[in-house]
């Protein structure tokens, strides 16, 4: 957005003080668009980029600074597009590579930043590289990705895949076996094999000459594998006595994967204005050892901790101190399209989203980046989604045993009383759920006491206080199930009870939340001017 954001963090390790003055994406708040379920340009039912292009103006008065689209990308869409067969081109039901350009040129028009999913760790199995790999079966192909033979007609080792059973899968009527950590589509790269990162070094540069103002990385840890692919020990269960995967045993996360970031930051780092590289990694101790002024600028301290005010004070220290040492400072998120949304996970319906809104202030108040889901501005809910339209592949390959993550990816409700809440015409790909229509966002943006509307005025009084909140922030002593903190000219206090507070604490130029139950608005906002 247009807000300038001038924040200046502690500045160390030499770091020039105009470069950090000049960083646009500090304290940004960031947008994920899951691409097939934003906007539907053509009625198909399914989201596509020109979707998000005459949405964009949706974006500006929401208040955001920049993007971040899941893939779109040609892919077989095994698992919604993180299965990628081009990682050049753009999947022809999203549109076409002239649309990318008109999206990047029109956000930046806007002065709305746009970064884009990469997904490293592994292709699609309809990728050229795999398929030559299968068909030929030359060692060349075959030594971009993990082919092992098995153990008397078992896996190579007993690595399992993020969506259930083994890590890998035999080759029909072979002795060899190739490695997945999660679907069958979705081989893993070899990162020990130079072609692959020469081969990523083109691809992210091809996406910078393209206008990306940067990456989300998925699955940033996991690119190079330990190279004896040896078994994980097994440790009895400390309550079932089963045997399970004894922890400190790494199978990713290999010192080579900070030489990748180190390349790609200096490549980054030939291009104005700044590009930015955002890691999915959650575990602090991690996001500690890669969040560093020469391999990645962010991370996602995910908040999906209980409804507790100190589990909350915990988990934002810890992500606190996991950049403490560095010139970033964390990315506050709640949901993401692998997750359970937020207002159910908080307890759902009105109580559920009376957090929710107290929980974004919470965040959006700390010093550092926010992340939105999309349609977490609307307050909306984990959907039903009917076990026979499911389509995640974890559903899938778990058998049914994990519910998939469909019911945080259905399509957002633009209109009330058109057909599928005003996303398109034609039948979604997964289905509207009836009762959204009240969370349409035409319904919201005339109510001044939705979500929508929350949000749209916080991150307006964040523009507005931006240059005067400095990147330290201070808890105060608060009253049970209270989190109260300073930073600057601000106070936000957060009530995590059931009782309403008052507080003695002025909350004099910055908002103060107080959950009241059964009050038809919890919530108050303390404004400056008041
Ligand atoms: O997710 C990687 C990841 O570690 C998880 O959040 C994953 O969804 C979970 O382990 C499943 O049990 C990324 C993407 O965000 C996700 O959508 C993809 O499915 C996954 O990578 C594979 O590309
Ligand atoms: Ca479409």
């Amino acid at each position: 957005m247009a807000c300038p954001v001038f924040l200046f963090p502690a500045i160390r390790g030499g770091v020039s003080w105009r470069a950090v003055r000049s960083s646009w994406w500090r304290n940004a708040v960031f947008y994920q668009v899951y691409v097939r379920s934003f906007a539907d340009s053509n009625d198909d039912g399914v989201g596509d980029l020109p979707g998000i292009t005459s949405r964009l103006d949706y974006l500006r008065s929401l208040g955001v600074d920049g993007l971040w689209l899941t893939p779109f990308y040609p892919s077989p869409q095994k698992d919604h597009g993180y299965d990628v067969a081009d990682y050049y081109g753009v999947n022809p039901e999203y549109g076409t590579l002239d649309d990318f350009g008109s999206l990047v040129e029109e956000a930046h028009r806007r002065g709305i930043k746009v970064l884009i999913d990469i997904v490293p760790n592994h292709t699609s199995s309809r990728h050229p590289w795999f398929e030559a790999a299968l068909a030929g079966g030359d060692d060349q192909h075959r030594a971009r990705y993990h082919f092992a033979r098995g153990r008397d007609g078992a896996p190579p080792n007993n690595w399992q895949s993020a969506f259930g059973g083994p890590a890998w899968t035999q080759l029909e009527g072979a002795p060899e076996w190739y490695m997945h950590l999660f679907a069958p589509e979705q081989p893993d790269l070899n990162w020990w094999n130079p072609v692959v990162p020469a081969e990523f070094r083109k691809i992210i540069t091809y996406w910078l000459d393209r206008g990306a103002d940067g990456f989300r990385i998925d699955v940033a840890v996991s690119l190079h594998k330990r190279r004896d692919l040896a078994d994980r020990p097994l440790v009895p269960h400390r309550i079932t006595g089963l045997p399970t995967t004894a922890p400190g045993f790494e199978i990713i996360d290999q010192p080579e994967v900070h030489d990748v970031y180190r390349d790609w930051r200096h490549i980054l780092g030939t291009y104005e204005p700044e590009r930015v590289l955002v890691g999915e990694i959650f575990d602090a101790g991690r996001q500690s050892r890669y969040i560093k002024q020469d391999e990645l600028h962010m991370a996602f301290a995910m908040m999906d901790r209980r409804w507790d005010a100190s589990a909350w004070k915990r988990a934002i220290d810890v992500y606190r101190r996991a950049v403490s040492r560095s010139t970033s400072l964390p990315s506050w998120t709640q949901s993401n399209h692998d997750v359970i949304r937020h207002v159910t996970r908080l307890g759902g319906s009105g109580l559920g989203r009376e957090r929710a809104k107290a929980s974004a202030l919470l965040l959006l108040g700390l010093p550092g980046q926010y992340f939105i889901y999309q349609g977490e501005e609307l307050g909306l809910e984990e959907a039903f989604v009917p076990p026979e339209r499911r389509e995640d592949p974890l559903y899938i390959h778990t058998n049914g045993r994990h519910p998939g993550r469909d019911g945080c990816r259905v399509p957002m409700p633009w209109r009330q009383n058109e057909p599928n809440a005003g996303f398109s015409t034609s039948p979604p790909w997964l289905p509207t759920p009836a009762a959204w229509d009240r969370n349409a966002v035409d319904a919201q943006a005339r109510s001044s006491t939705s979500v929508l509307s929350l949000y749209r005025r916080v991150l307006e009084m964040r523009c507005g206080l931006a240059r005067r909140l400095p990147a330290r922030m201070d808890w105060a002593a608060a009253p049970k199930d209270c989190l109260i903190y300073h930073r600057g000219p601000l106070s936000v206090a957060c009530n995590f009870g059931h009782r309403p507070l008052e507080l003695d604490q002025p909350a004099d130029n910055g908002f103060a939340v107080a959950i009241r139950p059964g009050e038809e608005s919890p919530m108050r906002l303390v404004e400056e001017d008041e």
